[in-house]
């Protein structure tokens, strides 16, 4: 059996990650702090795999310490989670903090410093208040960017002594691309001109909380989540280079540059213009994003993303959509990950390393989501109940090697979270793909079980190193 070992710096994060909606469940949750996940389990729940959601998720609200003891037993230097802030306020108008929630996240976090793990918060990872989505259109609105700041400012007020690592967003670009370009999720409604406003306030919002964190002082950084998609053509031939190049600026860059060099770019602007997408913004907002980009990002990386030029005319009838452009490509031959329907290919994080390097000036990033979600995971129990997940561990090690071949080459890698801590509430898919290094075990009261892979990534976290198993790559 031929094998490698390659070291991972002492200061390379090894963690994992989560969000508020998917894990916390509805204990405690008062009357009136419906997230927007929430609005759409309670309106549409026949989409959502066996009927499961965030309702109870995986009940961490009552349970938190038993998940941060097995943190620490998975490892974890670092855990990625959200506040949600739809339970932060009991009005979101005047910013009324809900102290019975902020008191359970104050001893959430110390819990998770305790334990010797550092917490990384999102300020939003989807939970975005029902009531600002009904009363404002959510994301449309310029007042729900101000309401916004108000909650990052209520935020960083009571938790900055205990967290030092800040993300606006997880994945900004997601729920108004599934809800407004794509209609696939409720509310279905079909809008590119909503699609682009709530991107813009979203980087405008991300400016702006990046701006007040540096005016109060508080130690630490503001980054964001995004999650480009390492973008490839079918062919070298111009026609498909141009298909990749126009999807990585509707989807990639309308994020990543005016997030990290303060500006969109010209190319997007001149072709929302010429399709006619309408979308307010004002020479004030683009200063202030251009004047306050974030200190690092987080990104979040799955699998690649191929296009190939369009083979058939726009129908007239349909409204503009970036697919004008492109049409998705199946490569050959790929690698899956036949549970989620989704390519395997590790080369996705050096290529976006080094992208990062060579367009975005080297900023401070880390992977902040790379996993792999397996239906019925129960079929790989051994008799001792542990679940035997060596593809989870050959999918780490590999995606975790390519990270550490980028940092050797220059990139500003600072490292690696594996999606998820625990299993938890995908959005529709509910528990279907197990995610988790840690299993909740639904038939049992969600009891909680290490899988093989947490002992694994302790191994490789204590150690600092990781060592492939080379045969596993070509199976
Ligand atoms: C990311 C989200 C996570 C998580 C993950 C897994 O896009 O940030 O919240 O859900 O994807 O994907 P899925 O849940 O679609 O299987």
């Amino acid at each position: 059996m031929s094998k490698k070992t390659v070291a991972l710096p002492q200061d390379f994060i090894l963690g994992a990650a989560s969000s508020a909606w998917q894990t916390e469940g509805w204990s405690g949750k008062k009357e009136g702090q419906d997230s927007y996940m929430d609005l759409w389990y309670k309106n549409d729940r026949h989409v959502w795999h066996d009927g499961y959601g965030p309702a109870v998720a995986t009940d961490l609200f009552n349970r938190y310490e038993e998940d941060v003891a097995l943190m620490k037993q998975a490892g974890l230097t670092h855990y990625r989670t959200s506040i949600n802030w739809s339970r932060f306020f009991t009005d979101y108008e005047n910013g009324v903090i809900d102290e019975e929630y902020a008191a359970y996240y104050d001893r959430f976090l110390d819990a998770i410093r305790a334990a010797g793990v550092e917490p990384m918060i999102c300020l939003e990872h989807y939970e975005l208040p029902g009531y600002l989505f009904e009363t404002y259109g959510g994301w449309s609105s310029k007042k729900v960017v101000e309401l916004f700041v108000l909650y990052a400012e209520k935020v960083f007020a009571r938790y900055h002594h205990k967290v030092t690592r800040w993300f606006t967003f997880n994945e900004p670009i997601v729920v108004q691309t599934r809800v407004y370009l794509d209609a696939l999720r409720w509310p279905y409604q079909q809008s590119t001109d909503t699609w682009m406003q709530w991107n813009h306030h979203k980087n405008l919002a991300t400016a702006k909380v990046v701006k007040l964190f540096r005016e109060k002082g508080y130690q630490g950084s503001v980054g964001a989540i995004l999650n480009p998609e390492v973008t490839y053509p079918r062919s070298s031939a111009a026609h498909d280079l141009k298909a990749a190049e126009r999807y990585d600026l509707f989807y990639n860059r309308v994020f990543l540059d005016p997030m990290v060099k303060g500006e969109y770019p010209a190319e997007l602007v001149r072709l929302l213009d010429h399709h006619g997408v309408k979308w307010e913004y004002t020479a004030d907002e683009l200063a202030i994003i251009r004047d306050n980009t974030v200190d690092e990002l987080g990104i979040n990386l799955y699998y690649p993303h191929r296009v190939k030029a369009p083979s058939r005319a726009w129908n007239p009838e349909t409204p503009f959509h970036p697919a004008w452009y492109y049409e998705p490509f199946e490569l050959p031959g790929r690698r899956m990950n036949k549970s989620r329907g989704w390519e395997i290919y590790p080369r996705i994080i050096y290529d976006m390393a080094m992208r990062i390097k060579d367009e975005y000036r080297n900023i401070p990033w880390f992977i902040a989501e790379s996993g792999m979600g397996i239906e019925n995971e129960g079929q790989f129990r051994d008799n001792d109940g542990v679940i035997q997940d060596d593809y989870r561990i050959a999918f780490i090690g590999e995606h975790l090697f390519e990270a550490l071949r980028a940092r050797e080459d220059g990139a500003n890698c600072q490292g690696y979270m594996l999606w998820a801590f625990t299993d938890n509430v995908s959005p529709m898919n509910a528990f279907k793909n197990r995610y988790g290094l840690v299993e909740i075990d639904l038939q049992h009261q969600r009891a909680r079980r290490l899988k093989k892979s947490a002992s694994w990534y302790r191994g490789v976290s204590e150690s600092r190193s990781l060592t492939l198993n080379l045969d596993d790559e070509w199976k």
